[in-house]
């Protein structure tokens, strides 16, 4: 199953993307984490398989959200660099998305590690310029942690940084995790592109990454990935306003005043 985890557009307090995630529902294990399970899928030889049915699966989402007449919701879904590398990927993810591409609110992007693109990896490299092509937009997923050559930052095509968690999770506190923060922040706008901070916890975190220019946040902070059906709510899509203020209990941005710009995304 996709559970699906909010981005907060800074800037705005609004929620305009999602990232789906992978959960594996077992019936003797419970939900387990794709650290769990994808070794398993790939070594059973059914990543590809379940690469096309996230793919499929997050457009139809995307486009049952769109039918709502709701807001617009990009959701992001994460490639690997085997899938990214496979003959007919951008033949095959045209096809899932299909009318979503030329839409310029909806839509689905991508997000890929680092070391998908760096290194022997031209084909990768037409291959992300076909999907921007058709609209959809590229992320590097957990930014900082590979070895990017910056060089060759500046010539890919890019839309986002996703900067790592762990960079986030010693924010405001760590003088070297500052500099970085800030300094990825800074590089991704002289190239054009924006950032994403990833698992932002809490509230000293969110201030330093609005004060640098930070683009989007995602985290625990804002809202744990959510199955289909809770996101909804979250987003006022579906159910009643007292069905709302479950989906966000327990939730520190959402339930406090001093978070006013998490809290507007939720209403
Ligand atoms: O590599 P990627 O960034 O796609 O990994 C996302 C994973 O991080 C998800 O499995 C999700 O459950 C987890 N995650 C999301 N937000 C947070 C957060 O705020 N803190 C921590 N520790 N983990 C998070
Ligand atoms: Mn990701």
């Amino acid at each position: 199953m996709l559970h699906y985890q909010p981005k907060v557009t800074l800037r705005t307090g609004k929620i305009a993307s999602v990232e789906a995630l992978l959960r594996w529902n077992d019936a003797e294990n419970g939900l387990m984490q794709p650290t769990t399970f994808l070794p398993i899928l790939e070594s059973a030889g059914l990543m590809a398989a379940v690469g096309a049915w996230v793919l499929r699966q997050a457009a139809a989402d995307c486009r049952h959200w769109r039918s709502l007449g709701s807001s617009p919701i990009r959701v992001a879904v994460n490639v690997s660099p085997p899938e990214l590398r496979r003959r007919n990927f951008v033949r095959e993810i045209l096809q899932s998305i299909g009318d979503l591409a030329g839409d310029s609110g909806w839509g689905v992007d991508i997000e890929i590690t680092e070391g998908a693109l760096f290194g022997d990896s031209s084909s990768c490299v037409h291959a992300l310029r076909l999907l921007r092509a058709a609209g959809m937009r590229v992320a590097i997923d957990d930014f900082g942690t590979g070895f990017s050559s910056l060089g060759r930052l500046s010539e890919l095509p890019i839309d986002t940084l996703k900067i790592d968690r762990m960079f986030t999770s010693r924010l405001p506190g760590d003088r070297k995790s500052c500099t970085l923060v800030t300094t990825i922040i800074g590089l991704a706008h002289a190239f054009d592109m924006t950032t994403v901070a990833e698992g932002v916890e809490n509230q000293a975190q969110l201030d330093y990454l609005i004060r640098e220019g930070c683009d989007e946040s995602q985290g625990y902070l804002h809202s744990r990935p959510l199955p289909r059906g809770e996101l909804e709510r979250l987003l006022g899509f579906s159910g009643s306003a007292a069905a709302l203020g479950g989906a966000l209990h327990g939730n520190a941005a959402f339930a406090s005043e001093a978070a006013p710009r998490a809290r507007r995304s939720a209403v």
